[in-house]
């Protein structure tokens, strides 16, 4: 690989059914990451693109496969969602030789290997980190002496758990009661989500716990099924915030099992195929897109009249 002789194709015609994709979705682990693949499927089809889709099965090794693939397949676009941050240079630097341009979906990569990518369409991952925190000190504003938290990640190095820890951290930053007294991660996954949580109670009392942060509703639905086999009442004995704004996750909120859903919104795809236009057609554009994000709270009076799409 490596090497290839530099694409000669004529400047394709905008949205012709000739034009191919090659999709490496990092998984298939949340609602949310469904209803991402799916936005991106539709969208593509409306662009009358054809798409080489491939689940990564939330593997690095899996993923660079499937590039390389697309890359012998001499696909005219790439979009890939990273499951990590880092160890993407080399294939990267194939597509470069093979003249694909690549694009990001959801998920960013490090700013050293960002130079070999095209552009990109995600949620400001820290700006929901923010969010949360926000929340949390409005719903605390009043309390004397410490508040003690928990933060539950996703994947372990991916954009969007170093995101949102570190948007959480600097919106509590300068108040002393805030004290994080455990992480653990559960991969986005409902089953691994109570997994962590249970062996966590084996640890952590998790009566002298006052916020639980989960870093999206999936994991979150998986900490409601543990507590609930406990003594604790969530959303009650413990404040509960979560980030994804599921269906499932706005339900838990209307229930009072949770506090605050901060929306990740999911839906990349229209936008990303946009973009793949402005690049096959040699047009301008810019290095990031971002999409816009809400806050769902037990403070919310409309709560009731809201409805998901995943
Ligand atoms: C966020 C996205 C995360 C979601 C999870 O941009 O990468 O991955 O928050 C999903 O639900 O699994």
């Amino acid at each position: 690989l490596g090497g290839c002789a530099p694409r000669q194709k004529a400047a394709p015609a905008k949205s012709a059914p000739s034009i191919v994709i090659g999709f490496s979705q990092l998984g298939q682990e949340s609602s949310w990451r469904q209803r991402n693949t799916d936005s991106v499927l539709t969208a593509a089809a409306d662009a009358r693109y054809r798409v080489l889709y491939r689940n990564g099965d939330s593997s690095q090794e899996q993923q660079i496969k499937q590039i390389r693939s697309f890359i012998i397949s001499r696909v005219d676009a790439i979009v890939f969602a990273p499951i990590v941050e880092t160890g993407w240079t080399a294939v990267l630097k194939e597509a470069r030789a093979a003249g694909i341009p690549v694009i990001l979906d959801d998920r960013n990569i490090a700013p050293a290997e960002r130079k070999y990518i095209t552009s990109a369409v995600f949620t400001d991952a820290v700006g929901e980190g923010q969010k949360a925190a926000a929340f949390v000190k409005k719903k605390f504003t009043n309390h004397q002496g410490p508040v003690r938290m928990v933060q539950i990640y996703g994947n372990k190095d991916s954009s969007v758990s170093v995101g949102r820890s570190r948007g959480f951290t600097e919106g509590l930053a300068g108040d002393g009661r805030f004290q994080t007294v455990a992480t653990e991660y559960g991969d986005f996954m409902i089953s691994k989500g109570e997994e962590v949580i249970r062996q966590l109670a084996q640890k952590v009392d998790l009566h002298t716990i006052d916020v639980i942060f989960s870093h999206n509703d999936d994991m979150t639905l998986g900490i409601l099924k543990y507590l609930k086999t406990t003594d604790i009442k969530p959303g009650k004995d413990i404040v509960i915030v979560s980030i994804d704004a599921t269906q499932e996750g706005i339900d838990a909120l209307r229930r009072g099992e949770i506090n605050a859903d901060i929306e990740c919104n999911p839906e990349t795809g229209p936008k990303l195929m946009n973009l793949i236009n402005l690049v096959l057609n040699q047009q301008s554009f810019a290095s990031s897109y971002y999409l816009e994000d809400q806050v769902f709270s037990e403070f919310d009076t409309h709560l009731a009249t809201v409805k998901r799409r995943y």
